[in-house]
């Protein structure tokens, strides 16, 4: 009798623990569209599992033992695309090269164009060469939304190109027309030999299997079946490290790229009167020039969740001259010193929540103020930027609720 009315007492206890206090000890997990890691609906299972694979194989930390190096920057994937967002600028990472005015050149020999400023241990990092005058500082972008990106038909990005800026508009955003690396494919890209740009800060690269290959090789030190060569020292002399070539199968590139085009966008935030006075704004002042709200993907020949879907990225992909202060000098296939991708504006709400607070704009995460974001847009971005300078304090302010709410 005595122990059962013990046994009672405790799991009323229990209950009542359970009843009241459930909050104060468990933080909910966040909800489908509240995070950057999500997939896209209506995946088969068997896309489900590479969706698997290659979300672990983007969180792995390399060891020097696993081929971590001889130069790297950062041992993961995951530590400069931290929960598959924008990256701290602690973890920025340098570009350098010699631009001469007329020409440009990497600095191959020297170790160019990337600083890798870590190394094996006893092997001393690189350095930035004296006569390198073009330093280009980036931060890791979001990387979710890359299928949506890539299945855009290039015909939908080339229209809004207006490289001579004939509709008088002050806007003459450009596609970059870049070559693909051979180990993609040795067929010429439609535009004299070259493909379209689409990834990178500058759009310098046109398939996401090499922005990966060369995310491995150059910030990881990681070489693949793709690409089984290490990158060089010269600095130090040095060719590789003891790890076998290649150090990653072509399975694991290509799960974590079909990890990364099937991650699907966050959900769009609550679209309040005072957020749609803010969209209606931003497209007054000349910022959806750039910043186009959707695009459309075409037919995808094995992801259907890829097909024909609307595309809210607020990019339009091409490059703008961007002005003085953004301007890093640094060319990059038909990309010149002061010329950018339109940064897309999607998930922006969630930009600081995925870094603990505090989130990191423009190409090299420079400002955390949006408003300093937008204050630093030159050249053709001139008018737009006025036309934001020159609204009313509480028009300001409803457009900056519109950008928290993408
Ligand atoms: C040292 C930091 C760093 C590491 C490590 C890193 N990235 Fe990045 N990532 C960047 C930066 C910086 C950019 C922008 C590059 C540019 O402008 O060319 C970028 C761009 C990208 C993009 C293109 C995004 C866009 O908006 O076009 C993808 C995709 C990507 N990285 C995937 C990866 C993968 C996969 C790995 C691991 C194999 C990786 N990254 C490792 C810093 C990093
Ligand atoms: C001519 C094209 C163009 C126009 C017009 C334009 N932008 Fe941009 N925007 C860009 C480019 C290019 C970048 C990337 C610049 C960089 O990183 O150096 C950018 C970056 C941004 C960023 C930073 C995003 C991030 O995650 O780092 C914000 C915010 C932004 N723009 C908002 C605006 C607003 C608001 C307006 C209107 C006042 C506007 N833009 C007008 C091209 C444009
Ligand atoms: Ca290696
Ligand atoms: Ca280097
Ligand atoms: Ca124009
Ligand atoms: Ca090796």
């Amino acid at each position: 009798m005595k122990q059962s009315y013990l046994i009672i007492g405790f799991l009323v206890g229990v209950g009542l623990l359970l009843f009241s206090g459930c909050e104060t000890f468990f933080t909910s997990p966040p909800e489908q569209g509240e995070t950057f890691d999500q997939p896209l609906d209506g995946l088969t299972r068997d896309q489900q599992l590479a969706f698997a694979r290659g979300d672990e194989a983007f969180e792995k930390r390399f060891s020097f033992a696993e081929g971590l190096g001889p130069l790297f920057n950062q041992p993961a994937c995951e530590s400069c695309h931290p929960s598959d967002g924008k990256s701290h600028p602690r973890t920025n990472l340098t570009r350098f090269g010699l631009n001469t005015g007329t020409s440009f050149d990497p600095l191959l020999e020297s170790g160019g164009p990337q600083l890798q400023n870590r190394s094996l241990p006893g092997v001393p990092a690189e350095v930035i060469p004296a006569h390198a005058n073009a330093i280009s500082v980036r931060s890791g972008p979001v990387v979710f939304g890359m299928g949506l990106i890539e299945s855009i038909p290039d015909s939908a990005i080339l229209a809004r190109a207006d490289p001579s800026d004939s509709d008088n508009d002050g806007i003459s955003g450009r596609a970059n027309f870049v070559f693909a690396a051979d180990y993609i494919t040795e067929e010429p890209g439609p535009y004299n030999g070259k493909y379209l740009g689409r990834f990178g800060r500058k759009a310098g690269v046109a398939f996401l299997t090499q922005q990966v290959v060369t995310a491995y090789q150059q910030d990881i030190g990681i070489t693949t079946e793709y690409l089984p060569v290490e990158n060089p020292h010269p600095q130090a002399g040095i060719l590789g490290d003891d790890v076998a070539d290649p150090e990653v199968s072509a399975a694991t590139v290509n799960d974590v790229v079909f990890y990364l085009r099937t991650l699907a966008p966050p959900k769009r935030g609550e679209q309040t009167p005072y957020v749609q006075r803010g969209e209606q704004l931003f497209g007054q002042i000349g910022c959806a020039s750039c910043h186009i709200p959707v695009m459309r993907t075409g037919t995808h020949p094995t992801i259907s969740a890829l097909s024909n879907v609307d595309v809210p990225l607020y990019s339009d992909l091409l490059l703008h001259d961007m002005g003085d202060e953004l301007a890093d000098n640094f060319v990059e296939g038909e990309a010149n010193g002061r010329e950018w991708r339109t940064t897309p504006l999607w998930g922006l709400r969630l930009y600081e929540q995925q870094l603990g607070g505090t989130a990191y704009y423009l190409h090299d995460g420079r400002t955390s103020d949006l408003r300093e974001a937008i204050r630093a847009h030159g050249g053709e971005t001139a008018g737009a930027r006025d036309g934001f300078l020159e609204l009313s304090e509480s028009d300001k302010e409803a457009l900056i609720a519109f950008l928290r709410s993408l």
